[in-house]
């Protein structure tokens, strides 16, 4: 079966290989899951931000056509509590029930739900539960954790520094909004006792032990099956109470059960992203070396703490020095609870938070110095001599020429000529600005596996403890089957999201899949093909755990070209650069795909999206009536660059992507819009950078 191939697979722009059943409608979605006469649920979410429960009447709800179970809070407060990942040293542990007992906490909160036998009976009847909840004032906000890294003598650094630049930056919250919104069906099999759990999740290993942990059963009962997942970007890494009553509501009344959240459910009770605020110094000498970093980071949760809630506080703290010499550091991150939707990650996940001060306070340290913005940064940044490197938060950078980013910016992405074409427009009287940033995006640490088998036609199944969100995984795996083995790529199937038929893994989160669950493809790949070389015609299955050295860490650097409309104050992106070094490429075309999105993220975050709540406590942006997510029309045309550094830290030698364009495309907008208005005296902006926003901006310059 053997042939040799002329090309190697690993490197090809191979077209992703779930796309044509995507795009026919083939695909299977939780929510496309039929079950025999499932159980629908609705639940009544709090309408208030705090409050007492005296008392839920569900009596009407219950006689309701249709209708065959109402529960609250009473019903499962002898649950387990979800999940925290202690990441963070946590001062303080809040109890989350997964329906609201004694109080509630935010509005959208579970009170109560109902189980109907159809989803409109079932929302119905929880419109007929009264909940007497006595509105109280909100509390105030909670310190849940805090961490310091310091490393030096930050005072004595800031005390005799020839400059000091400061900066405060304020991230909108956002709502990470995949297409498919939290899904889920649970089929009961009356025979064993146990679930199958069809989830939109990126995690269906991590979510089967939390179910089995929090509901008090054997893990050996609860099948979980992440189909096709419609995006994720972090919302779908943690478990949500929703879910874990729809599970507990199946095994309860053995029943099949099924639960899609509708868009508006999402905005109130799904994860949100970001909304963290930071306060960063940097001292430098003249000639622009830096010589010390402050930094205090204060990260908002939400009302409960999923698995994933303290990562993005701990990022934006740990990940704050970048891959720059910055010598003493000084940086704290507080993470408190407040009376709203529960924050967990969103692509990027504190990477953008840590990047985007890092980055500010070096475009202002250029204009305080005089120096350009590349130059400087230049001046700064380790060099491959350096690495691996050990950063004063105690990151180990491993491996990267990170000023070669900048130059091909500057020689291939067009820096020079957009910086003429700004100094001409604006002689002109027009508000034009080039911003650029340099990120870098750890790829995570540990471990993921993969099980490896061939059958009597020499057709290969490669099953993976990794799992996918739609980004492709299923193509890049083969790939790498393919060209460890080397047979053709439509020999090779790819199965992962499924705890019955996959070895153990952790998901398709922190752009870890690739460098860490591809990693275990190819080694358990070459244990095959070893076998198959010294004879062996159908060996029994190969199945390797992978773990990495550690993160791998991909970077690059940005270029921004805005105009802002000085009437109106509508900006306009006219041009971007993006340079990126993601180590060993496996296929330059997800890979472009993934800074083509990620960019786009990073672009909603920099110039349209913000979830808001009033000052008492409503969500104001509950749909996308309200809240602005990029369209196609907003993106502007993107110039990739990219050179291969290969990662030591993993035997694909990969580094992470996922987040690339996330991490990279803030900054470097909000860096052009300032220097945009550079010439009215403006310094700082808030993001989202909306006409309003720049129009005030403009407005208070001019009268100012
Ligand atoms: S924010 Mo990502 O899904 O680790």
């Amino acid at each position: 079966m053997m042939q040799d191939n002329q090309a190697r697979d690993i490197g090809a722009p191979v077209p992703r290989r779930e796309d044509a059943a995507l795009v026919r409608g083939q695909g299977l979605y939780t929510d496309d899951v039929a079950l025999d006469a499932p159980l629908h649920v609705a639940f009544l979410r709090s309408p208030v931000p705090f409050g007492t429960i005296d008392a839920v009447d569900t009596d009407e709800a219950a006689g309701a056509e249709g209708v065959a179970g109402v529960f609250t809070g009473a019903d499962v407060a002898d649950l387990g509590d979800l999940a925290v990942n202690p990441a963070l040293p946590i001062t303080y542990r809040p109890d989350f029930p997964v329906l609201a007992t004694g109080h509630v906490r935010a509005v959208g909160q579970p009170v109560a739900a109902v189980l109907a036998d159809s989803a409109a009976r079932a929302q119905d009847a929880a419109e007929l539960i009264f909940a007497d909840i006595a509105d109280a004032p909100t509390p105030a906000p909670r310190l849940v954790a805090e961490k310091h890294w310091r490393s030096g003598d930050a005072e004595a650094a800031f005390a005799g520094a020839e400059i000091v630049v400061e900066c405060t930056l304020r991230h909108p919250r956002l709502a990470p909004s995949p297409m498919e919104p939290r899904a889920i069906a649970v089929a009961h099999d009356a025979e064993t006792g146990g679930v199958t759990v069809w989830l939109s999740t990126q995690t269906p290993h991590r979510a089967r032990s939390e179910l089995a942990q929090i509901l008090g059963v054997d893990a050996a009962l609860i099948r979980v099956i992440a189909p096709h997942v419609g995006g994720a970007f972090g919302m779908k890494a943690s478990l949500y109470p929703e879910e874990v009553f729809a599970v507990w509501a199946a095994f309860r009344l053995k029943r099949n059960v099924k639960w899609t959240a509708t868009r508006s459910e999402e905005f109130l009770a799904a994860t949100h992203g970001r909304g963290v605020t930071s306060h960063g110094a940097l001292a430098l000498t003249r000639d622009g070396r830096f010589t010390g970093l402050r930094a205090r980071v204060e990260a908002p949760l939400g009302h409960w703490l999923p698995n994933s809630g303290l990562i993005t506080a701990w990022n934006a703290g740990r990940i704050l020095p970048s891959a720059y010499r910055v010598g003493a550091v000084d940086v704290t991150t507080r993470a408190m609870m407040h009376a709203t939707a529960a924050m967990g990650i969103y692509r990027g996940a504190g990477r953008p938070e840590a990047n985007s001060l890092m980055e500010r306070l070096i475009d202002k340290a250029a204009a305080a110095t005089g120096i350009d913005p590349l130059e400087i940064r230049a001046r700064n940044l380790l060099g491959p001599a350096d690495l691996p490197h050990t950063t004063a938060t105690g990151e180990v950078l491993d491996s990267g020429d990170y000023a070669r980013a900048l130059d091909l910016l500057r020689d291939k992405g067009g820096y020079v000529q957009a910086l003429a074409e700004r100094d001409a427009r604006r002689a002109r009287g027009e508000l034009v600005g080039v911003g650029t940033g340099f990120y870098i995006e750890p790829s995570g640490s540990g471990w993921e596996t993969a099980r490896v088998s061939v059958d009597e036609n020499g057709d290969v199944l490669v099953a993976s403890g990794s799992s996918s969100q739609g980004h492709g995984r299923e193509t890049a795996f083969a790939q790498i089957a393919a060209d460890t083995l080397n047979i053709p790529m439509d020999r090779i199937t790819v199965h992962c999201g499924d705890t019955g038929t996959c070895p153990e893994g952790i998901g398709a989160l922190a752009s870890r899949s690739t460098a860490i669950g591809g990693s275990a493809v190819l080694r358990a790949c070459e244990v095959l093909r070893a076998r198959l070389d010294a004879g062996a015609n159908a060996p029994q299955n190969v199945e390797v755990r992978y773990t990495n050295k550690g993160p791998a860490w991909g970077y690059g650097a940005y270029l921004v070209l805005l105009s802002i409309d000085r009437v109106t104050g509508a900006p306009r992106i006219e041009r971007a650069a993006c340079v990126d070094d993601t180590g060993r490429i496996i296929n330059p075309t997800l890979v472009a795909g993934q800074i083509l999105g990620g960019f786009a993220q990073g672009l909603g975050e920099a110039l349209l999206e913000q979830v808001v709540y009033d000052d008492d406590g409503q969500l104001l942006t509950g749909s996308f009536m309200d809240y602005a997510m990029p369209r196609a029309a907003d993106m502007p045309p993107l110039d990739l660059h990219k050179f291969e550094t290969p990662s030591p830290m993993n035997v694909l030698g990969a580094k992470g992507v996922g987040e690339a364009g996330t991490i990279g495309a803030p900054v470097a907008i909000l860096n052009a819009a300032i220097d945009a208005l550079r010439p009215l005296g403006v310094e700082d902006l808030d993001m989202p950078l909306t006409a309003q926003t720049l129009w005030r901006a403009i407005r208070t310059a001019e009268q100012g």
